[in-house]
Formats: C-alpha cells, sequence, structure tokens
C-alpha cells in the first residue's frame, strides 16, 4: 500500500547543515523530524565514544530496528531522517534522498567552530571533498530518488522549503 507523506532522508557530511535543514523541512511540511544521533545518545545505542575522535561508536545493530520501532514510519510516512549516513535506513521506505554538500572553507569554518580538531576534522574535511556521502546515497537507492542541494548560505537552508508542500 501507498504512503500517505514520503519519507525523506536529510544526509552529509557532519556540518553540512542536516539538522538545519531537518527542521525547515518539518516547519514547512509538518513532518517529523527524526534524528538518528540523538536517538543514539539518548537511547545509548552506543559503545561509548571513540578516544581520538570523541565520536560515539554507535551500534548498529540495536539503532538500526529502532527508528521505525515507530510502525507509522513505514506505513503512513512523513519523517524526515536526518544522519550522516543512510544505511540505516531499507530502500523501502524511503522516497526521497537529499545529500547535502558543502564547500571545504565553509565547512571548515563551521567544524572549527563547532570544536573539531585533528583526526576527527580532517577526516570529516575529506569525507565531503571525496563526496563519499553522495557515492553512499546513489549506491543505496535509486539514482532518481537521490538529490543533491548545496548548503552554504541561510538562503539555500531557508529559500528551498519555504512553501514546500508534499501531496
Ligand atoms: P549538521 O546537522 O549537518 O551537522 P547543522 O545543521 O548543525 O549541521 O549546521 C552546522 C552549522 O552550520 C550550524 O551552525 C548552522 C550552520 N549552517 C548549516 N547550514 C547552513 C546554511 N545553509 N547557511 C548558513 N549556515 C548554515
Amino acid at each position: 500500500m501507498a504512503r500517505e507523506n514520503p519519507n525523506i532522508i536529510i544526509t552529509g557530511t557532519p556540518g553540512v547543515g542536516k539538522t538545519t535543514h531537518a527542521e525547515q523541512l518539518a516547519r514547512a511540511t509538518g513532518f517529523k523530524h527524526l534524528s538518528v544521533n540523538q536517538i543514539v545518545k539518548d537511547e545509548g545505542f552506543h559503545e561509548g565514544k571513540d578516544e581520538e575522535t570523541g565520536s560515539w561508536i554507535v551500534d548498529e545493530d540495536k539503532v538500526s530496528p529502532r527508528p521505525p520501532r515507530n510502525p507509522p514510519l513505514a506505513s503512513s510516512g512523513g519523517y524526515i531522517l536526518d544522519w550522516h549516513a543512510c544505511d540505516l535506513f531499507p530502500e523501502r521506505w524511503i522516497d526521497l534522498v537529499i545529500v547535502l554538500r558543502c564547500d571545504s572553507t565553509t565547512l571548515y569554518d563551521r567544524l572549527t567552530a563547532r570544536g573539531y580538531k585533528g583526526k576527527k576534522l580532517e577526516e570529516n574535511m575529506d569525507s565531503e571533498i571525496m563526496q563519499v556521502l553522495l557515492d553512499e546515497a546513489r549506491e543505496a537507492y535509486k539514482e532518481e530518488i537521490v538529490v543533491e542541494l548545496r548548503s552554504e548560505t541561510t538562503e539555500d537552508a531557508e529559500g528551498i522549503w519555504r512553501g514546500w508542500r508534499c501531496g
């Protein structure tokens, strides 16, 4: 049976603007913003923090069936899934994948402002330059549902979702 509303993944390297866009889109549509990072932290679906990078080591076995613990995700839809990877979500649940992209200078400034340095900063910068998340999304989902969007200016984040409606 078709879903009433689409499920939308917003993905990209940390700092590209997933939270910012997901919040704007949730406001415009009334869809529910599900931040996987938040779920991992709140529910303890991790194996502690990586000493070197300070990032949560996600326990994917625990987290993977969890977002849809919420059965409406698969049936009625209307979820905005915000996560810096998209391999958690089976293709059949997903209608649109937005991969946010950002130029290096802007991303560097955002990540350093967030306190990223050393290996963590380097790895994330490399990941964006090598378009790792875009390639992952293209591998995991049908090409026609994967959209690449710039997220450098406030206009990029706000303008695009103003007046955006589904259905
Ligand atoms: P993410 O959730 O991908 O880690 P974020 O939404 O927390 O990223 O954004 C990181 C920082 O960059 C935050 O201070 C907001 C800012 N930002 C993100 N997208 C932006 C945009 N398109 N224009 C201006 N600032 C933006």
